[in-house]
Parts: structure tokens; C-alpha cells; sequence
């Protein structure tokens, strides 16, 4: 009964989740348009001031849920170390690339 119950459970609040790689130089925006998603999609979320925002130091990520999905999103520094690294990820759902650079 209980494995029963909780399937019923999963599968009702089930969340597809889907990684999404943000790629981009250092300065592009990256970790902008990440501020600006969570804050749009996020009720409970307050960005961060956006004058706040500093370089990356490796990784942050970041989840919103839209709809019955869940996007993770992967914001990575875009130093010279870490570019090494972009051609190294396999299981990413989806890339997206920001190619602006406002510098
Ligand atoms: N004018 C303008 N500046 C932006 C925009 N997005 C980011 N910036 C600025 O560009 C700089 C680098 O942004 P950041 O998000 O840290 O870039 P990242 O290194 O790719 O994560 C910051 O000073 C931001 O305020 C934008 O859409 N318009
Ligand atoms: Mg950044």
C-alpha cells in the first residue's frame, strides 16, 4: 500500500528536470541573466542588486521551476581553466551560450 501511495505521490508532483549550461567569455552577462531569471521566475526569490554582481569564481547554479518542469541552470566562469572544461560535459540537456560582452 505504501509503495502503492507513494508512487501515486511521485508521479502526481513529479518534476521533469532539465540541466541547462550557460557558456559565455568572462563579462558576457552569464551570471546576469541567471539573477534575472530566478528573480522572474522565482516568487519568493530577491535578486541579488545586479551592481553587486562580481566575477565567478567557478560555478553557481541556479533552479527554477516552470510549469511541471525544473531547469537547473549551470553558470560557469568563463576563466581559461574552466573553458577546458566546456567540451568535457556529456550529460547537459541544453547550452546556451551568451555571446554579448558590454566591456
Ligand atoms: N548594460 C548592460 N550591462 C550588463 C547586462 N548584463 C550584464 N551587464 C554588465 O556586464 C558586467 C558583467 O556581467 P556578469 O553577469 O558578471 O558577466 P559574466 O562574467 O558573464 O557572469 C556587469 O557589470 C553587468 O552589470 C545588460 O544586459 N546590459
Ligand atoms: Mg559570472
Amino acid at each position: 500500500m505504501y509503495t502503492l501511495l507513494s508512487g501515486l505521490y511521485k508521479y502526481m508532483f513529479r518534476r521533469d528536470e532539465y540541466c541547462i549550461l550557460i557558456l559565455g567569455l568572462d563579462n558576457a552577462g552569464k551570471t546576469t541573466f541567471l539573477e534575472q531569471t530566478k528573480t522572474r521566475f522565482n516568487k519568493n526569490y530577491k535578486g541579488m542588486s545586479l551592481s553587486k554582481i562580481t566575477t565567478t569564481v567557478g560555478l553557481n547554479i541556479g533552479t527554477i521551476d516552470v510549469g511541471k518542469a525544473r531547469l537547473m541552470f549551470w553558470d560557469l566562469g568563463g576563466q581559461e581553466e574552466l573553458q577546458s572544461l566546456w567540451d568535457k560535459v556529456r550529460w547537459i540537456d541544453v547550452i546556451t551560450e551568451v555571446v554579448f560582452s558590454f566591456h
